[in-house]
């Protein structure tokens, strides 16, 4: 176990503490909570050879980032982002902001001197993840690392799905299922929130979503996607537009209905640089389906199966074994040899969503203090935003359309 105990840090013959990381954090809404608690549980959990400080965080709105600084742990509240930039007592800046605040954030942060975790998707457009990537090029030179928040990778039972991969488990890959299923936009009164809008969003459920499945498959088979074809389709195409927006994808009705202006649903179909057929959907209107991000990853020599809503499983056949006695069986991955457990708790007592923010905050902060290249890194962010882009792009005019029988 290399779990610390906040007692054992007291005693006056306790090694001394490792230096400071001052964390800034901008957004504090549904991703700047998760990370906040990735931020704070880390140095409790495992042992780090840098110590996070949760230093400040920032939102424009002052009696908001106020009370997300005391809800979450954070010693000061900024409602300037640039300001928590300048700031010395911040060395790593966490982009929590919607998307289309990432490039320039990331840019301006990088060139402060500081080390840069972002948000998935990396950016709205290519270009913007292009521009970071080479500011990301530039300070790496100078000693600084820049993350794209996959969160996903750091599922203990998706790491070792990985492991299995890449000791040649499965053999050569055939498909790639992967599959992203959210219902929260099912009810057409839902409102227009920044997440519905391209100029904030980049694209809808495809990025919101689709970069988590992209992602993955190019993870987990360690190759990447090198064409698709695509389908999408907004269903809802005006909602209730928000007077004031109070967070969480809540807030005031004005009255107003306002145009959707991204995909509620993409589907698409890609072939990996080894030949592999790869399948993705995603869609925030599956009905009943909450946050069913699930894969089946076929091989000629077995399968893997995973659901992130029994986020601690894993299903695994072994086609070598004599076909009488094999199926898929059930890995319960909390051994202290899976990936990220040996600093968690005995077998069988399980992880969730959050932890993976934990590994995540632990993952970079072994990077920074290594200099190694950080994993995935704005390059994979990049490679992300080129399928989605082919992905529109193939939507908006592949379609071969089978004609209408007359009469
Ligand atoms: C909303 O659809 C969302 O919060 C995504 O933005 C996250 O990346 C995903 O992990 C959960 O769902």
């Amino acid at each position: 176990m290399d779990r610390t105990d906040a007692t054992e840090d007291s005693g006056s013959d306790s090694p001394p503490a490792p230096p400071a990381l001052g964390i800034g954090m901008i957004g504090y809404a549904f991703m700047g909570a998760a990370h906040s608690q990735g931020w704070r549980t880390v140095s409790r959990v495992f042992d780090l050879p840098l110590r996070p400080v949760l230093a400040a965080i920032a939102g424009r709105d002052p009696l908001a980032v106020r009370a997300a600084a005391r809800r979450h742990g954070w010693a000061a509240a900024e409602t300037d982002w640039r300001a928590l930039i300048a700031r010395d007592d911040v060395h790593l800046v966490d982009i929590c902001a919607p998307g289309d605040l990432h490039a320039e954030i990331a840019v301006a942060a990088l060139a402060a001197g500081k080390h840069v975790l972002c948000e998935k998707p990396l950016a709205n457009t290519v270009a913007e993840a292009e521009a970071m990537c080479a500011a990301a090029a530039r300070a790496r030179r100078e000693g600084r690392i820049a993350m794209v928040g996959f969160n996903y990778r750091r599922v203990p039972a998706v790491a070792h799905a990985r492991r299995l991969i890449a000791e040649g488990r499965l053999g050569a890959l055939r498909h790639l299922r992967f599959t992203y299923l959210q219902d929260w936009l099912v009810d057409p009164g839902a409102p227009l929130t920044w997440r519905l809008q391209r100029e904030h969003a980049g694209s809808g459920a495809l990025g919101d979503l689709g970069a988590h499945i992209v992602d993955l498959a190019q993870y987990l088979s360690g190759e990447r996607l090198t064409g698709v074809s695509a389908l999408a389709e907004t269903f809802v195409t005006e909602r209730p537009l928000l007077a004031a927006a109070t967070g969480g994808g809540r807030g005031i009705p004005s009255g107003g209905l306002g145009p959707v202006t991204v995909d509620d649903a993409a589907l698409f179909n890609g072939r990996l640089a080894s030949g592999a057929l790869a399948s993705f959907e995603a869609t925030r209107m599956a009905s009943g389906r909450k946050n069913a991000l699930r894969f089946e990853i076929n091989g000629e020599r077995g399968s893997l199966a995973f659901d992130l809503e029994r986020l601690n499983e894993l299903s695994f056949h072994d086609h070598t074994e004599p076909a009488a006695s094999s199926g898929f069986r059930r890995i319960l991955v909390t051994e202290a040899d899976h990936p990220y457990l040996q600093a968690w708790w005995p077998p069988g007592h399980a992880l969730g969503y959050e932890h993976t923010f934990t590994h995540q905050a632990r993952d970079l902060i072994e990077a920074i203090a290594r200099g190694t290249a950080p994993e995935p890194g704005f390059e994979d962010g990049l490679q992300v935003q080129r399928v989605l882009a082919a992905v529109e792009e193939s939507a908006r005019g592949n379609a071969v359309y089978i004609p209408v029988p007359q009469g």
